[in-house]
């Protein structure tokens, strides 16, 4: 028999610099369209590994867009463990599942697919929580889905050897957004079925579904045909001005399925003020969004420990350097860059 597994569609999801009321549209007919592959393959089961809403409190347009697929397709039966974004005591969703869903509850429980049984179980409440496998030993053929972190934190933590020691055939995982194959310590495996599509250029590249056959616990993944992100990087060092940078930019065409931006790149002999903004409304047709990384060929240091203005706001700003988050990093990079270069051009 062979069942779809998937996970962290993450509905009701914010979208940063694009209308996310459309994009959260599509992404329920993307999953709608997943659920339209079952029933063409005569495929009766859909695992869900948690993380299906972004947050507890979807609109009621989304939430009410996401039961029209369950309803649709009342010949697959759905089964799912809630995640640290939508906990099983928080999301109203679960209160009242459409028939054809069912909702793993926040205990280790046992329900039947065919010839096989699936041990699932929800976070309840928490974004994190221990180890629910710990001790636990499963009967007979099975596998377990839960969402979590194996060998870290974030939804349940997850314990490779408790995981093994439930005796399941698969152990299937739902939280990390990027699919995965583990080995487990008696050599089985867990899988994280990462996301079926990307919700932002953190998760660029093609997605997909897998289809897991019970005989063997083979399994295929399956592409989806939702919006793409992809990341063009565009090397502008030759150039000196914006006129120059959009005749680069205007000669990459992204593909009519991808959700593109574009990095610019290179060292600028000249330096020039880059807008991104502004750059962005020009070239909305192909990129959502403009990323400046370019690093200027003079040296926006040498006036460190000068007595003047250039040189103090150097000083303050390298010293927040030497103490910054990796994270903070670029932004004081980019704040010592963009100053230098007013001082400079104020003279
Ligand atoms: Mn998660």
């Amino acid at each position: 028999m062979k069942f779809i597994f998937t996970a962290d569609t993450h509905f009701g999801c914010k979208f940063i610099n694009e209308n996310a009321d459309l994009r959260n549209r599509q992404l329920v007919m993307d999953f709608g369209r997943i659920a339209d592959y079952a029933d063409k393959s005569g495929i009766k089961y859909i695992l869900l590994g948690g993380d299906m809403f972004d947050t507890p409190y979807p609109n009621e347009n989304v939430k009410a867009a996401v039961y029209r697929v369950f309803e649709s397709h009342s010949d697959i039966r759905f089964m799912a463990v809630c995640g640290n974004h939508d906990p099983l005591s928080m999301t109203d969703f679960y209160n009242n599942p459409p028939e054809n869903l069912f909702v793993f509850p926040d205990s280790i429980t046992k329900a039947d697919m065919q010839d096989i049984s699936v041990y699932g179980i929800s976070l309840s409440d928490a974004f994190e929580a221990p180890d629910p496998w710990s001790g636990f030993c499963g009967d007979g053929k099975f596998i377990t889905l839960s969402h979590g972190t194996l060998s870290g934190k974030g939804g349940f933590s997850l314990n490779p050897s408790s995981l093994a020691q439930t005796g399941a055939a698969l152990s299937l995982l739902g939280h990390i957004h990027k699919t995965q194959s583990i080995f487990l310590p008696n050599g089985t495996r867990a899988l994280y079925a990462g996301t079926p599509f990307g919700h932002g250029f953190d998760e660029c590249g093609q997605k997909g579904f897998y289809v897991i056959d019970t005989d063997d616990f083979s399994y295929t993944y399956v592409n989806t045909d939702s919006k793409i992100y992809r990341e063009y990087t565009a090397d502008i060092s030759s150039c000196s001005s914006i006129a120059q940078v959009m005749d680069i930019l205007f000669k990459i065409k992204p593909q009519e399925n991808e959700i593109a931006r574009a990095v610019l790149v290179g060292k600028l002999k000249q330096p020039f003020d880059i807008d991104c903004d502004v750059l962005t409304e020009y070239i909305k047709e192909s990129f959502i969004q403009i990323k400046d990384e370019t690093t200027i060929d003079t040296d926006i240091f040498k006036s460190a420990g000068e007595n003047t203005l250039e040189g103090k706001f150097v000083d303050i700003l390298l010293h927040r350097l030497e103490n910054a988050q990796q994270s903070e990093r670029q932004q004081i990079l980019d704040a010592i860059k963009e100053g230098v270069l007013a001082i400079r051009s104020s003279k």
